[in-house]
């Protein structure tokens, strides 16, 4: 609300004859010309040459005098803040949380016990090993972080695209994390794991072998945050009024479906695209298209976490959905990209240790880790134990509570009472009634410093993950592997991973061994427990059987040049439309095209700025005299030969068949479609819904 002028100000404008401002904020005064605010100090002091600094003279020497020159540029010099130390590259939206069904049964969480109920969010992705400014595609776990302002405080659900970890205890966090890093003799490889020290120190650390297994697979390289599914990983409670405790494990089903890149797609799009995962944020929300998930949990007892083949407590473990299913329990939709990064998706400070009553923790020692890190870690970032007076992290609930002063507080106490209890009546008391009560389970034990045996089978879920994908799939991690340990330069590193590899899958084991040139196998790995061999394939595992079977959200590019027959683009174009795709136009110019009707199409890209990796799918309807200029372009050939050998679906009008012949595609397979007329158009759009010819996949030669 603006607040009333102070005469001061009143005055102030009068002096200056200005019309008097106010801004957003309820700014007491700023004054406008022309229609336009005029700048001025952080002090609120109009300023009238931004462009020269304060001298003796044209070409005098600069004057101490000038506060504007020196306040600006000290503002300047202090505009970064640190990035996090993991997790620095991401990005973010705003949105809400909607609850199906009251969940009363099993917890008292307040914003999960009525229909309907919407509680406002921020949602944090990211990569973990890249530092702010690396590129979008890199292979990497994604951060799936999210806030849920509710009424009885913030609930933090910080969790990744991966429903496992590296390690099992938190102590050995800043080891995993320093091998993943640029090697610090050298600092390089930025944002990778394909070199010696991260390979070292997993071929050193059985327990990591079942994230391997996902962070080789294509859950690894998300085609965009809008197709991952999130995990909060450990075992949480839920505890409801009567003090009653069920575990539960979080999940988020995105509503789109899963969909991943091929690698060799991600190296490219890293190069013609860095950005290329915030850009699909923030075009699908600003076109109102709102990605959405649906919460999900997994919820069981003591008895069953008894009897279950592995610990509950133990994060490098999952449960199955087919063993638990999943119930979808709410949906989240991001509808809204904040006004400025640095204030929301910078400055926001997720805590594992956000949660209300009704919501904790279990004994997971990863988790109990996490909780005093987080906490830490913002005040290193953020500079000052105030960093919940930002807008972004503050509770949307009425809190009092007597913390006080601090660098840039914004809020203190009010009154004479700074402390409780007090003789005078003020401030607020707790309450044993509406108070967090952490759930009173019973502890007890040695002080040890000692690993569960319940801990220590490495490979068996390993195994599943991997027994659990398509063909494609296998062959993507069978893939991932050895290109990474292929950038290894020690071979003792690369054969302890073949020996690990034999504990998981031999045939894996053997192809990896043979990219490698590995002449003799190794003996398989020491394995505490031998692995099993008994646990049957989970299909929710696998991100093409769990795929979309539909072009929403997607998008096509197709290649135009003058002469492009109009009617074909215009039917293609309102086909995948009505799939609630995205039609791009990629041409010689930007400046567009002339169709054959002799109406003007605009381009989105040119040729060299939207390859075909930026594309789910594209089509080629050059027009007949200018197929030849395209036959003499590499990024033209490119454009097909790279569609083809990602295995995407092709469309072309017949003139521009020289065109694939030229990029060296002459299997022409049941995924590369004349777009003859009406029909064929309709016959392709239908097929886009597959998303990629695997079929294709063993002709390539990216295997
Ligand atoms: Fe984090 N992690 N983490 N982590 N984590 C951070 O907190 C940490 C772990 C995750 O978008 C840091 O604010 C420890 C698992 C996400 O702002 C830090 C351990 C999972 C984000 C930290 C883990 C995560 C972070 C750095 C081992 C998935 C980004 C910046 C015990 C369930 C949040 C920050 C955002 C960020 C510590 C392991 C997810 C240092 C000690 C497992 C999504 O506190």
């Amino acid at each position: 609300m603006p607040r009333k002028s102070s005469k001061a100000a009143n005055d102030l404008a009068t002096i200056h004859d200005q019309k008097l401002h106010r801004g957003k904020g309820g700014e007491l005064h700023q004054f406008a010309e022309e229609g336009r605010d005029v700048l001025t100090t952080a002090q609120g002091a109009p300023i009238d040459d931004d462009q020269n600094t304060l001298r003796v003279g044209a070409r005098g020497p600069a004057l101490i005098e000038d506060f504007h020159f020196r306040e600006k540029i000290f503002h300047f010099d202090h505009e970064r803040i640190p990035e996090r130390v993991v997790h620095a590259r991401g990005y973010g939206a705003h949105g809400f949380f909607e609850t199906y069904e009251s969940l009363s049964q099993y917890t008292r969480a307040d914003f999960l016990q009525r229909a309907g109920e919407k509680t406002p969010a921020f949602v944090r992705f990211s990569t973990v090993a890249g530092s702010k400014g690396s590129f979008d595609l890199a292979r990497d776990v994604r951060g799936f972080a999210v806030k849920l302002y509710t009424r009885e405080g913030n609930w933090d659900l910080v969790g990744n695209n991966i429903p496992v970890f590296f390690i099992q205890d938190a102590i050995k966090f800043p080891d995993v994390i320093h091998a993943v890093k640029p090697e610090p003799d050298r600092e390089f490889p930025q944002a990778q794991s394909a070199h010696d020290n991260f390979w070292d120190f997993i071929s050193l650390t059985p327990e990591s072998m079942h994230m391997i297994m996902w962070v080789m697979s294509d859950r690894a390289i998300p085609r965009s945050f809008r197709f991952m599914e999130g995990f909060g990983v450990h075992t949480f409670r839920f505890v409801n009024a009567n003090d009653e405790s069920t575990f539960v494990k979080f999940h988020w089903k995105p509503k789109l479906g899963l969909q991943s890149v091929v690698w060799n797609e991600a190296v490219k799009i890293n190069g013609a695209d860095p950005d290329f995962h915030r850009r699909d944020l923030w075009e699908a929300i600003q076109s109102g298209n709102f990605p959405e998930w649906e919460l999900c949990v997994q919820l069981f007892d003591q008895t069953f976490a008894d009897s279950f083949d592995f610990d509950v407590l133990d994060p490098t473990k999952i449960i199955p959905e087919e063993v638990i299913p999943v119930q979808p329990i709410g949906r989240l939709v991001l509808d809204r990209m904040p006004d400025n990064f640095f204030a929301d998706t910078e400055q926001v400070a997720f805590m594992t240790q956000n949660v209300p009553p009704g919501i904790g923790f279990s004994n997971d020692p990863l988790l109990q880790g996490r909780n005093f890190s987080y906490l830490d870690t913002q005040l290193k970032r953020l500079g000052s134990t105030n960093f919940t007076h930002l807008p972004i992290n503050a509770p949307k609930c009425p809190f009092h509570n007597f913390q006080q002063d601090g660098h840039m507080a914004m809020r203190n106490p009010t009154g004479r009472a700074n402390y409780q209890p007090n003789s005078w009546g003020e401030g607020p008391r707790e309450s044993p009634v509406s108070g967090y009560r952490h759930f009173p389970s019973e502890e007890a034990g040695q002080k040890v410093r000692l690993r569960p045996e319940s801990f220590a089978d490495h490979y068996s879920q390993a195994r599943q993950f991997y027994i659990s994908q398509t063909p494609p799939e296998r062959r993507h991690i069978a893939m991932a592997l050895t290109f990474e340990l292929s950038k290894v330069a020690t071979p003792a590193i690369r054969e302890r991973m073949v020996a690990h590899l034999l504990n998981i899958d031999e045939s894996l084991a053997n192809k990896v061994a043979s990219g490698l040139g590995i002449g003799e196998l190794p003996q398989p790995a020491d394995a505490a427990v031998a692995p099993r061999q008994d646990l049957e394939p989970s299909p929710a595992l696998s991100i093409i059987e769990n795929g979309p079977k539909r072009f929403e959200g997607r998008k096509l590019g197709v290649l135009v040049t003058d002469g492009s027959e109009a009617a074909l683009v215009k039917a293609l174009t309102s086909a995948v439309e009505a799939e609630k795709g995205v039609v791009e136009y990629i041409a010689p110019k930007v400046g567009g095209v002339t169709l054959s009707d002799g109406t003007m199409l605009a381009a989105h890209q040119m040729i060299d700025g939207g390859p075909s990796v930026l594309y789910d799918a594209v089509a080629v309807l050059a027009g007949a005299d200018f197929v030849p200029d395209l036959l003499a372009e590499a990024t033209a050939r490119d454009f097909v030969a790279d569609a083809f050998a990602h295995c995407k679906f092709i469309g072309y009008a017949t003139a521009a068949l020289p065109l694939f012949a030229k990029a060296g595609v002459e299997d022409m397979d049941e995924g590369v479609v004349e777009l003859g007329g009406e029909e064929a158009v309709q016959a392709f759009v239908g097929k886009l819904g597959e998303l990629r010819v695997w079929a294709r996949e063993p002709s390539t030669k990216l295997q």
